[in-house]
């Protein structure tokens, strides 16, 4: 059986991080092992008051427990992390378990729609760009590619803006570059992947539903990830991740609930067994 490490925060309602990388990549069938950065009440977009609990001081004590054991990952896989020093503890983390050459998949979760989340600043977003040079695979979203390699964020894009925005992003990843929540089809969204040693790339589009959907971009990832532990090529994990991202967003949309409380992902679990 496969294994990923998933280093992401524990957020007990908004199915984010934590709660979606694991239902998701076990429904898969690969083992998934939690390294969790934090614990919150909720995820932050839009929601006060949220309780923080952080786990940084017992990242690294953690992983050297897991060392002793023997486990070995085929995937190390991180998410939102809450401050430099615990992407200096992923970068550590990925230096420890190297020996295994593991797959490794950067989500540089940090902001969307132009601007950052809650607490970050641009000391993080230049730190997060040294964990994506480490990366087989990133997934930033325009803003944050944007903030990786120094374009400007424009929400009103073409798809030579979105080009020239993935082509300058390959200088940030070791192969793929995935950028999220795009089309080239105007009134679509999907994402456009990149294939830096083949010079290929190729959009992937589905509808798009009314609304700010929270989490989906760790729905995405978790997909993804799972499937290319599994040996899937990134292509196609990354169209199948798409078509789960959007189902759950649709039958959230019909059901028309908060969507800041996370999309319905479990109904689609199945589709992953
Ligand atoms: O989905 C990304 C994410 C993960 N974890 C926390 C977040 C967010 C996005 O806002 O706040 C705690």
């Amino acid at each position: 059986m496969k294994r990923v490490f998933a280093i992401h925060d524990l957020s007990g309602i908004g199915k984010c991080s934590l709660t979606a990388a694991i239902p998701i990549i076990s429904a898969a069938g690969v083992e998934c092992n939690p390294v969790p950065t934090a614990v919150l009440s909720t995820h932050t977009g839009n929601i006060d008051g949220y309780t923080f609990r952080d786990l940084t001081e017992d990242i690294i004590p953690y992983i050297r427990h897991w060392q002793k054991t023997g486990v070995k990952p085929d995937t190390i896989y991180s998410g939102y992390l809450g401050s430099k020093r615990q992407i200096e503890a992923v970068i550590e983390i990925i230096s420890v378990f190297s020996d295994n050459n593991p797959l490794i998949v950067v989500d540089p979760a940090m902001a969307d729609f132009g601007v950052m989340y809650k607490g970050f600043d641009t000391v993080f977003a230049e730190t997060i760009k040294n964990l994506c040079k480490k990366a087989d695979i990133i997934t930033p979203n325009i803003t944050e590619a944007a903030l990786l390699t120094g374009v400007d964020y424009k929400s009103d894009y073409d798809t030579e803006y979105l080009i020239e925005l993935i082509k300058k992003l390959s200088a940030v990843t070791k192969r793929y570059a995935i950028l999220t929540g795009v089309s080239d089809i105007p009134g679509k969204t999907g994402c456009l992947v990149y294939d830096k040693s083949e010079q290929k790339q190729i959009f992937f589009s589905t509808d798009k539903c009314d609304g700010i959907y929270y989490g989906t971009g760790d729905i995405f990832t978790s997909v993804l990830t799972a499937l290319m532990t599994k040996g899937i090529d990134c292509f196609t994990a990354a169209e199948k991740a798409l078509d789960f991202t959007y189902k759950s967003i649709l039958e959230t949309y019909n059901e028309g609930t908060d969507t800041r409380l996370g999309v319905a992902f479990e109904k689609f679990l199945g589709d992953l067994i």
